[in-house]
């Protein structure tokens, strides 16, 4: 049992996603979403209560050092699987639920045992190692907010999908793609909720529906705490940066709802944020994305 209080190593939350599946068989299973550089498994499961549901994708972790998005993430796992409030569990029973707490093991692994500011995944490249995961994808690679020096923690990779994590796991959510209603991306930090794409501020087809679904989102998520996030663009309300998960996942996948939650803090602690902030970022973020839901029924 997780206990909400303390950062779980990619052990635990194995063997806690392990204990889910045993505790629900009917309705959770183990997926794989692909392979690490050194030959982990993405893990991840499937919460279903029955065939031809549209799904909801969560990715997290791409980023080893943003502790808050994994262990956000099982957050929202238990309370699908455990909540006993109404909307909650109409959203665990409305969906198929595809959730990746830990998108990158090798980093999340190397940032709890050699060096906490680990971004990258582990894949040497010369005397250095790694790729920023989140810029290898193969839509506007290298194009901007990206590097081609390997030393660099921005480090795009020699070219499009050369990582393993990026190549299987952009293959899986190809295979299941055209059942994904709505693909959330899980970061840390700065309270934004973004939406693609990273390299262009024009309005593309859904633009202002996805914006209005998700400014709505951002006031229930401020209703617990206060916590104010702000809604916008990659590239205006951050910064330009290309070869991100969710630009694919928008322009080749052509998913309709796709956002980037870039979770606490605003900079105070940043990415070693206390453990006694997991609870209430949860708590927070679910409110959001049950609004989430909501507002993309209501507007969809
Ligand atoms: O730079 C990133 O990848 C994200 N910020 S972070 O501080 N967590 O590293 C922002 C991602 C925005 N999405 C895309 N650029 N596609
Ligand atoms: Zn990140």
């Amino acid at each position: 049992n997780m206990e909400w209080n303390a950062y779980y190593n990619l052990n635990d939350i194995n063997g806690w996603l392990d204990d889910l599946v045993a505790t629900y068989p009917n309705t959770v299973s183990r997926i794989i979403g692909g392979v690490s550089y050194e030959g982990r498994d993405i893990r991840g499961i499937k919460i279903s209560h029955g065939s031809g549901r549209r799904a909801i994708f969560i990715e997290s972790g791409i980023h080893a050092r943003e502790w808050i998005s994994p262990a956000t993430t099982c957050y929202i796992i238990n309370e699908l699987l455990t909540s006993n409030h109404t909307e909650t569990r109409a959203a665990a029973r409305d969906y198929d639920w595809y959730i990746f707490p830990v998108t990158n093991p090798d980093g999340y692994i190397w940032s709890h045992e050699q060096f906490r500011m680990w971004r990258k995944n582990r894949q040497p490249y010369g005397t250095n190692f790694g790729v920023d995961l989140n810029r290898n994808w193969n839509n506007n690679w290298l194009v901007a907010g990206s590097s081609s020096n390997p030393a660099l923690d921005t480090y795009a990779g020699p070219g499009p999908f050369s990582e393993p994590e990026t190549r299987s796991l952009s293959s899986y959510i190809q295979s299941i793609g055209d059942q994904i209603d709505m693909y959330i991306a899980t970061h840390s930090f700065g309270h934004l909720l973004l939406l693609p794409f990273g390299n262009s501020t024009e309005p593309y087809g859904n633009y202002h529906d996805a914006m209005n679904i998700g400014r709505r989102a951002m006031g229930a998520l401020s209703v617990r705490y206060g916590t104010m996030y702000r809604t916008g663009n990659i590239a205006e309300a951050i910064y330009r940066a290309t070869g991100g998960s969710v630009d694919w996942v928008k322009e080749q996948i052509k998913v309709p709802l796709v956002y980037v939650y870039e979770f606490r803090d605003n900079g105070t602690y940043g990415f070693l944020l206390p453990p006694s902030q997991i609870l209430p970022n949860s708590e927070e973020v679910m409110d959001s994305l049950l609004e989430l839901i909501h507002q993309a029924k209501r507007l969809g």
